[in-house]
């Protein structure tokens, strides 16, 4: 069993999500975290390493952040095709994408949300303006970042454009808006909202 540690409204919603997709018994721990406004505590049953969300505990296996939580579900229940596995033509996609989402599309989304200008050539991202053509690119190849095939880094990247999409954050763009909503739109998304509250 599948137990993840969540707080409502937040990066851990979209793995309700996702064990939704997966089809597979998880239980919801709700733990508080630090919000920004100065309210919330870390939880010390949580076992990340700065008490944030989401991690998930599989038989005593502790994992945490989000690309590390993706692949691991991915694989551990890779009967369910939400990942392409090894030796699979689209795993090396796959992994770029979920390694590109932490590493480059959330440091770009913060550095815009904070207005740092990103040092040209040295970060290990870019800008928020460069990365998003990176992504319609790989888009226009079909309905999903691997085209035909719905997989996890769907769920990181649909869930956080549906979030972004009406915001100052991100250029208005018609493919990722459908992306978006197709995404969302999934019965598994509706699921996993009916569980936020846990
Ligand atoms: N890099 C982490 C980020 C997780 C994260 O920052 N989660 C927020 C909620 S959306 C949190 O737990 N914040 C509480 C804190 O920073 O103490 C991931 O992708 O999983």
């Amino acid at each position: 069993m599948i137990t993840l540690f969540h707080h409502p409204k937040t990066r851990s919603t979209r793995f309700i999500f996702l064990l939704e997709e997966l089809g597979v018994p998880y239980e919801i721990r709700l733990v508080s975290v630090r919000k920004r406004d100065g309210t919330g505590e870390r939880d010390p049953a949580n076992p990340h390493p700065h008490g944030k969300v989401p991690v998930i505990i599989d038989d005593g296996t502790v994992v945490f952040e989000s690309a590390a939580i993706a692949l691991y579900l991915t694989d551990r229940f890779a009967e369910r095709g939400l990942g392409p596995p090894v030796g699979d033509a689209d795993r090396g996609a796959y992994l770029s994408w979920l390694a590109y989402y932490s590493g480059v599309l959330e440091p770009a989304f913060v550095s815009k949300f904070l207005n740092v200008q990103v040092p040209r050539g040295t970060a290990g991202w870019v800008a928020v303006e460069e990365a998003m053509p990176a992504v319609i690119q790989a888009l226009s190849r079909g309905p999903y970042l691997l085209a035909e095939r719905f997989s996890a880094a769907d769920v990181l990247y649909g869930t956080t454009f549906a979030m972004f999409s009406q915001s100052p954050l991100m250029e208005k763009s018609a493919v990722i808006d459908a992306y978006a909503q197709r995404v969302v739109a999934r019965p598994a998304f509706q699921r996993a909202m009916a569980h936020d509250g846990g």
